[in-house]
C-alpha cells in the first residue's frame, strides 16, 4: 500500500475508533486529506450500479446511513464533510483495505468473513467514491398496496388451540433464510418455521404475548399467531425500505384501553414511522421523521427511526430519531392530533438502542457515535441527563441488575470497547453515574448484547463483534454483587460462528445465547445454560438452524423483563 494510502487509511481508523469528533483530531483528518492525491475517474455501468446500491443497503446503510453522512460509522461522501475524509482522497486501494479487513472501532472485516468477495469488495470501493444516489420514496399508497390480511380476527381462535405453554414460547430470528422458528421453551421442540422474509431484525410480542411481530431490514412487518396448534402468519405489511424497530400499545388506563390497539414500524429508509392496527396490520398513519439536528442545527431528511418501546403507564411511545439526536415521545391515544400531542426532545446524536430502567419510569438510550447515553423520565416528558460512557455504546435494552451496594443498576455495553458500564437508577447521590466500569478480558471491544434477570444472580454478555475469533465465540459470565467475572464459555468446536445475543427462559432459570454461524453452512446451534449451576444443558441444532440471530421469549418480551 502506499504511504499516503496508508496515513489516510490510519486517519481514518482513528477517527472510527474515537468518535468523539474532537477538536484537534477534526483538524488532523482535514489537514491529511487535503494530501494531493492523483484520482481516476470512476465510472460504473448501471449493472454494477444496481448491485452496488443492492450491497450497500444490505451490508452498509445500517451505520453509515442511505445518504451516506454517517452514523454509528463515518460519512462515505467524495469530498469528505469537514469530520471525515474524502473517499476520494482515500482512493480505491486504501477503501479496498478497510472493506476486506475491517476497523477496531466496530466496522466488520467484509472480505475476511467472506460476506463480500474481492470484486464485491472493489465495487463498493469505487462505489463509496461517487457521489450517493437519490433516496427512493415509499408513499402511504404503497403501504396500503404491501398490506395483506392472510387470516381475518373473526376467523382466527378465541383461545389457545395449543396444550403448549406457548408463554414461554421463544421466537428465534433464522436471519439469512428469511424465517422465524418457534421453539417451544419447555420441551425445546421446534413448533413452526414461518416464512418472514428478508433479514428479520427483531421480534416484540403483542401485550398479551399472544402475536410475535416480525420486522425485516427491507420494512416488511409480519404478525405471528402463537394460538394456533401451529403458529401461523396472519398478516403483513411494508412501512419502508428499510427498518429495525417495531412495538405495541401497551396502555390501559384513564384515557382507555389502548392495549394491543396499534402498532408502531420505524422507517430507516426513507425516515417516518408508520402506525398499523395491530390486530390487522390495515396501515393507519404515516409521520415523517425528518428534521433540525437537536431541533436547531442542521435540517436533515435522513433522520431515521432507531429503537422504539412503549410505556406501561401511559399512551406514549418512545421513538428515538437517529441523525437529528430527537426523542419523541409519541402520544397515540388521538391519531388525528398525534404530532401536536408528540413532546419532541433534544439529546444527542445518533440515537440507536436501549431500554427501561427497572421502574419503568426511566427510559436509557445509546447515542453510540457520541459515546454516551441518554435517560429521559417518560412520564414528566424530559431529558434528565446525558451520561459519558465508553465508546460506541451498545445496550441492545441493556439490563437491570440489583447490587448489594449500589442498589439497582442498568448495564450497557460497548462496540468499541471491553467495557460494561453499570450506571446507577436508584434516587440518591449516586443516580445516573457509571458507578463501576467492568473491564472485559481480551483486547479490543465487541460486545453487542447484555442480559440478565429479576431471578438471576447473574449477568451475561457476548463479544460477537470481536475481531479475535476466540473472543467472539466466548460469554462471560459475572456476578451482579461482586461485578467480577465468574465464568467464560466458549463455543464449543463443533459449531462454527459466534455466540450472540442472551435470553432468559419465562422461569428466568435458563439462558438461551445463538452460535451465528454462515448461511451456507448447518454449523450454528442455540446453546442453553443453566443460570443456576452454569452448565451448557441442551443444545438445538440441525439443518434447518441457519444465521440465528436475536431470540425473544414471550413472557419476558411481553413484560420488558431484562
Ligand atoms: Fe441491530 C436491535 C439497528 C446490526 C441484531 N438494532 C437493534 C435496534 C436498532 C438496530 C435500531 C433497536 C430496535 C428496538 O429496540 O426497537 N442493528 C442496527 C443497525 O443499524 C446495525 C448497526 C446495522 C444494520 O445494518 O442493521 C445493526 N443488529 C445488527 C447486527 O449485525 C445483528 C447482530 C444481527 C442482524 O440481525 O443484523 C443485530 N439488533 C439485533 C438484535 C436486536 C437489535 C438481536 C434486539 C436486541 C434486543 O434484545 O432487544
Amino acid at each position: 500500500m502506499k504511504k499516503k494510502h496508508l496515513i489516510l487509511l490510519l486517519a481514518l481508523s482513528f477517527a472510527f475508533v474515537v468518535f468523539s469528533c474532537k477538536s484537534e483530531s477534526k483538524k488532523e483528518a482535514k489537514e491529511e486529506t487535503t494530501t494531493d492525491v492523483k484520482k481516476d475517474a470512476i465510472t460504473l455501468t448501471d449493472a454494477e450500479m444496481a448491485k452496488a446500491k443492492k450491497i450497500f443497503f444490505n451490508t452498509c446503510a445500517g451505520c453509515h446511513g442511505t445518504t451516506r453522512k454517517g452514523a454509528t460509522g463515518p460519512s462515505l461522501l467524495p469530498d469528505g464533510d469537514g469530520k471525515f475524509p474524502a473517499t476520494k482522497d482515500l482512493g480505491t486501494e486504501a477503501l479496498v483495505q478497510i472493506i476486506t479487513n475491517g476497523l477496531p472501532g466496530g466496522m466488520p472485516d467484509w472480505g475476511r468473513q467472506g460476506v463480500l468477495t474481492p470484486e464485491e469488495t472493489e465495487l463498493m470501493a469505487k462505489f463509496v467514491q461517487l457521489p450517493p444516489p437519490p433516496v427512493p420514496k415509499f408513499t402511504m399508497a404503497d403501504i396500503k398496496k404491501a398490506w395483506h390480511l392472510i387470516v381475518p380476527v373473526a376467523d382466527r381462535p378465541t383461545k389457545p388451540m395449543t396444550k403448549r405453554n406457548w408463554k414461554n414460547y421463544f421466537g428465534l430470528i433464522l436471519r439469512d433464510a428469511g424465517k422465524v422458528a418457534i421453539i417451544d421453551g419447555d420441551t425445546k421442540e421446534r413448533v413452526a418455521i414461518l416464512n418472514t422474509g428478508f433479514a428479520v431484525h427483531i421480534l416484540r410480542t403483542s401485550n398479551s404475548g399472544r402475536y410475535f411481530y416480525s420486522i425485516g431490514r427491507d420494512g416488511k412487518v409480519t404478525l405471528i399467531d402463537l394460538w394456533p396448534e401451529t403458529p401461523q402468519i396472519v398478516a403483513e405489511s411494508k412501512a419502508s425500505f428499510d427498518a429495525r424497530s417495531v412495538e405495541v400499545s401497551k396502555y390501559n388506563g384513564k384515557l382507555g384501553d389502548f392495549r394491543d390497539k396499534y402498532i408502531i414500524v420505524g422507517g430507516y429508509t426513507p425516515s417516518h414511522y408508520v402506525i398499523f392496527d395491530a390486530m390487522t396490520l390495515e396501515p393507519l398513519k404515516l409521520v415523517e421523521t425528518k428534521g433540525k439536528v437537536l431541533g436547531k442545527g442542521e435540517f436533515l431528511d435522513e433522520a431515521r427511526v432507531a429503537s422504539i418501546v412503549a410505556s406501561h403507564h401511559d399512551p406514549l411511545w418512545v421513538v428515538n430519531v437517529k441523525e437529528t439526536g430527537m426523542v419523541w415521545l409519541v402520544d397515540y391515544s388521538n391519531l388525528d392530533k398525534i404530532d401536536e400531542n408528540t413532546a419532541k426532545i433534544p439529546t444527542a446524536q445518533y440515537l440507536h438502542d436501549g431500554g427501561w430502567d427497572h421502574t419503568g419510569k426511566y427510559f436509557l438510550v445509546a447515542a453510540n457515535a457520541k459515546n454516551k447515553i441518554v435517560v429521559i423520565d417518560v412520564p414528566n416528558k424530559k431529558l434528565v441527563t446525558i451520561i459519558d460512557v465508553g465508546i460506541k455504546p451498545h445496550p441492545g435494552r441493556g439490563t437491570n441488575i440489583h447490587n448489594k451496594k449500589y442498589g439497582w443498576l442498568w448495564v450497557t455495553g460497548h462496540i468499541g470497547q471491553g467495557v460494561l458500564a453499570c450506571i446507577a437508577t436508584d434516587p440518591g447521590p449516586n443516580q445516573w453515574k457509571v458507578v463501576k466500569n467492568i473491564t472485559m478480558e481480551g483486547a479490543g471491544g465487541g460486545n453487542l448484547f447484555v442480559k440478565s434477570h429479576p431471578k438471576s444472580k447473574h449477568l451475561w454478555a457476548d463479544r460477537a463483534l470481536s475481531s479475535d475469533p476466540k473472543l467472539q465465540r466466548s460469554i462471560y459470565v459475572y456476578d451482579i454483587n461482586s461485578l467480577e467475572l465468574i465464568k467464560t464459555f466458549t463455543v464449543p468446536e463443533k459449531y462454527k460462528g459466534r455466540a450472540v445475543h442472551m435470553e432468559y427462559n419465562k422461569n428466568g432459570n435458563e439462558v438461551w445465547v445463538s452460535v451465528w454461524g454462515k448461511k451456507n453452512e448447518t454449523t450454528s446451534a442455540v446453546l442453553i445454560f443453566d443460570d443456576k449451576t452454569l452448565q451448557l444443558k441442551k443444545e438445538i441444532n440441525g439443518d434447518w438452524l441457519i444465521t440465528p440471530t436475536g431470540k425473544f421469549n414471550v413472557y419476558n418480551t411481553a413484560n420488558d423483563i431484562y
